[in-house]
């Protein structure tokens, strides 16, 4: 550890040191078990068989020359398992009381509607053959036309589900009291507005590691563990319950290493239900090895919107109105929480501006024969902010104003805060004049603006853009009443256990589930800096639901604002405690101790006191407690959070693109992020240094893209271009702290921050590069090709313009 302990016995603390990660060890030397390394003697592996089509009635299978193989156990069709499921797969999101959602099993039955769309589960001895087995199946498929075309499924031609009679799964409007249609008078009135259509492609979130299972049945008791490469063990575990109908206490979830999800791990998926079905029916363990393409097909997708947004403004640019229709592509079938990605997004079309309530939004959500799309790192929110940024920069071109400016004419300024929004939800702080300052001044934005000028002149074949983006982002996920009220199944809260040992060693259990985010360090941090020990005298247990038996686990950057926090009130509760011993021993008044740097002492007499050591063994073997006092030192705490966390920064950027070949580099970019006191800076930079890259690849790099029959013709890391070390631009981080007032910590969120600021940026500096030869926006991602064409259609469209005012 980098912090000494002197530091620490001296009271400073270790919250704000950026200490190494504790956990990158083992992962970086390939000692850390992941769910696939595991060793489990006797295991049957499970192949799923997938629909070739996107669209198809299932006529008829023959497994007979499967089963026949050498080495395989068994198959099954979705038929054979129809009696297994207490329930259909779980949705919990039910957004509206009239939403559409089709019975979607693990297999499918009689009918498939997305190509990947399981269809047999094959059981051998070893993994190839179970896959060689897929080949000798023969499924008859009577295939029916794909829907791939958002407005197109609206129209309800091709019906996917029958039995729903229509495509639309729901439209939600986001209701604003006292609102009285004043949006269409801010549209009619006002003396500027701009009308945009924007189209956030589907993207596939490929984390590093693939999915896995391995579903074992416990000898005697009956009870199953589930191992699995997943993001919610707890919420897994109530669900698998749920779908199977077996007693929640003989399940237990844990999850080995697991290598990134990016919200694709927050679900709940068929083959986990599968692998617990067939082991709990054979008694034997089962386990499934999702390879690469499968994987593109088989988890779900993110984004996937159609944006319709106008924004008006008065004559100095405020803004006066604001209207957002999406249609949201749910995919074949709704995923644990396909539904409400929208809606997550629908706090934070204003943005970081003062917006009146002038504001009409309402999303309408279909379904298509493509994979399910689910949470996305942002989750509804990068969509949100890339829509009104995108939005602003559009308005200031109309107004000829320079995009910074028109941005501070409608900050909602810092002595606002706490700020009650035009949606009702109150922001709990912010400084975007600051952040906005940062960011300027590291990029030298006026110089940049200089030099752009200098260097876009007619005929340039290298033109610079520089882009600007601000964001809220509305994150932890908390308070459960406030999900409530969006018909969301489960609470916001986070559990925290810690007990200091007897040898005064200290354990946290935490409802957290960490993927790649560094919680072991954190929370140790946060334990170490209460009981002011070292943090390696803290070990952090998490992820498996039989140590740490309440949870809601890790997604919506709630881990460090609810989970954390939850960590440092358990240590306070201890520490009152013990403080009650050490008083009892020393024959002092609680009220009389102080205690730093892991020792008590009596105030004003500073040879009068006791480390925390002899306070955990006192407690461990109980010979000497105050009466009525229980005996050792462990509290736990269930914290639901007052609000949301409310993370805000400003991005910028610079590019430069080859007008003779489309491709756009990153030149420099800048990311300011404030995410209030950081517990560990370090970690903080890695979450935006990769939040940042994951924003750049949507705008630059990243499409799943499918041909009109429905064929994903992305599926290999070879068509489905994640950005490449090389890719990365030189990134500078400003600094920016505005502590939350609304927890003990002064912490928000910051694991999606980076990905929410990039695309709105880069893609804001795309056009800005281009919008001189006359290029008014291009779809992302901004591929080669796709700015190219951009260009083209720009060059050709004025030299139409110049023709017909010459002929006239
Ligand atoms: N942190 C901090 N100080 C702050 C804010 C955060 O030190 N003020 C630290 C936390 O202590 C924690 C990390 O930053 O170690 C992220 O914390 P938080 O913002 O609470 O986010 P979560 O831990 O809940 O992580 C979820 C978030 C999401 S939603 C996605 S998607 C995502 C992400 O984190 N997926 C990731 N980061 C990822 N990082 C990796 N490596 N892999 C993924 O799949």
């Amino acid at each position: 550890m980098e912090i000494s302990s002197e530091s620490i016995a001296a009271g400073n603390g270790v919250l704000g040191q950026r200490m190494l990660r504790k956990e990158d060890p083992a992962l970086l030397t390939g000692e850390a078990i992941y769910t696939n390394d595991m060793k489990v003697p006797g295991a049957l592996y499970m192949a799923v068989l997938r629909s070739p089509h996107a669209h198809a009635r299932i006529v008829s299978i023959d497994t007979s020359a499967a089963i026949a193989l050498d080495g395989v156990h068994s198959v099954y069709t979705g038929a054979d398992l129809a009696d297994s499921w207490a329930a259909p797969m779980p949705c919990a999101w039910p957004v509206t009381d009239d939403m559409k959602n089709p019975a979607h099993y693990p297999l499918a039955v009689s009918k498939v509607a997305y190509v990947g769309d399981g269809v047999c589960a094959v059981l051998a001895v070893n993994d190839s053959i179970a896959h060689d087995a897929l080949d000798l199946i023969n499924v008859e498929y009577d295939v029916l036309p794909a829907v791939i075309d958002l407005e197109k499924s609206l129209s309800d031609d091709i019906v996917i589900h029958e039995e729903l009679g229509t495509n639309k799964s729901y439209t939600w409007p986001l209701v604003i009291e006292d609102n009285e249609g004043d949006c269409q008078k801010a549209m009619d009135e006002s003396a500027y507005v701009v009308k945009e259509r924007y189209i956030q492609q589907r993207l596939i979130p490929m984390a590093m590691e693939p999915r896995a299972v391995v579903a074992l049945p416990q000898p005697f008791g009956g009870d199953m563990t589930l191992y699995s490469s997943t993001q919610v063990p707890h919420i897994l575990k109530v669900m698998t319950a749920l779908t199977l109908g077996i007693a929640e206490h003989q399940l237990r979830v844990v999850c080995p290493a697991v290598g990134g999800g990016f919200g694709s791990k927050l679900n709940v998926y068929a083959e986990e239900l599968l692998c617990v079905q067939l082991a709990k029916t054979l008694k034997v363990p089962v386990r499934w090895n999702e390879e690469r393409s499968e994987n593109a097909q088989a988890t779900v997708h993110g984004r996937g919107q159609i944006q319709d947004i106008e924004l008006a403004a008065d004559e100095n640019g405020k803004i006066t109105g604001l209207r957002v229709r999406l249609i949201g592509d749910m995919g074949a079938y709704l995923q644990l929480v396909t539904p409400g990605v929208p809606l997550l997004g629908a706090f934070l079309y204003g943005g970081v501006y003062e917006i009146p309530k002038a504001f009409d939004f309402s999303c309408t959500s279909v379904f298509t024969t493509m994979t399910p799309t689910d949470a996305y790192r942002g989750a509804g929110r990068p969509e949100a902010t890339y829509a009104i940024e995108h939005a602003m920069d559009a308005l200031a071109r109309k107004m000829n104003i320079d995009p910074l400016v028109l941005r501070r004419r409608n900050f909602i300024p810092k002595e606002a805060f706490p700020y009650e929004a035009y949606t009702g939800l109150v922001y709990d702080s912010g400084d975007h004049d600051k952040a906005a300052t940062v960011a300027e001044n590291i990029l030298d934005y006026d110089a940049m603006r200089a030099k752009q000028a200098a260097q876009n002149v007619e005929g340039s074949t290298k033109r610079l853009g520089i882009g600007v983006s601000t964001y809220f982002e509305m994150c932890g996920l908390a308070p459960s009443r406030v999900l409530a009220s969006l018909n969301y199944s489960a609470g916001g809260w986070e559990s925290a256990t810690v007990r200091v040992l007897p040898t005064s060693k200290i354990q946290v259990v935490t409802g957290t589930s960490p993927h790649g985010q560094g919680h072991e360090t954190a929370w140790s941090m946060i334990a170490a800096d209460k009981f002011g020990v070292d943090p390696s005298d803290v070990d952090v247990l998490h992820s498996d639901t039989a140590i740490a038996p309440m949870g809601l686990d890790t997604y919506g950057s709630r881990s460090l604002p609810v989970g954390g926090v939850a960590v440092g009130l358990a240590c306070d509760k201890v520490i009152d405690k013990a403080r009650k011993i050490a008083a009892h021993q020393m024959e002092a008044n609680e009220d009389d101790l102080e205690f730093v740097g892991g020792i008590f002492t009596v105030k004003g007499s500073p040879d009068k006191t006791m480390p925390l050591a002899a306070v955990a063994f006192e407690a461990f073997t109980a010979h000497n407690l105050p009466d009525g006092l229980e005996p050792n030192l462990e509290m736990q705490v269930t914290y639901d959070p007052p609000n949301f966390s409310w993370p805000f920064g400003t991005h910028m950027c610079a590019i430069e693109i080859d007008t003779e070949t489309g491709h756009v580099e990153v030149l420099q970019y800048v990311a300011v992020d404030d995410c209030g006191n950081k517990v560990n800076p370090l970690i903080v930079d890695g979450q935006v240094h990769g939040g940042v890259i994951q924003g750049l690849a949507q705008a630059l790099f990243e499409e799943a893209r499918y041909d009109d029959d429905g064929n994903l013709l992305s599926s290999t890391l070879a068509e489905y271009l994640v950005p490449a070390a090389s890719d990365v631009p030189p990134i500078t981080l400003g600094e920016s702290v505005t502590p939350s007032p609304t927890n003990s910590l002064g912490v928000k969120g910051v694991g999606e921050a980076g990905t929410i600021g990039a695309a709105p940026c880069i893609m804001n500096a795309v056009v800005d590069a281009l919008s001189g030869l006359g290029v008014q926006d291009i779809q992302m991602p901004a591929s080669p090709l796709n700015v190219w064409n951009a260009m083209q259609q720009a060059t050709g469209q004025q030299a139409q313009a110049t023709n017909q005012e010459n002929n006239a």
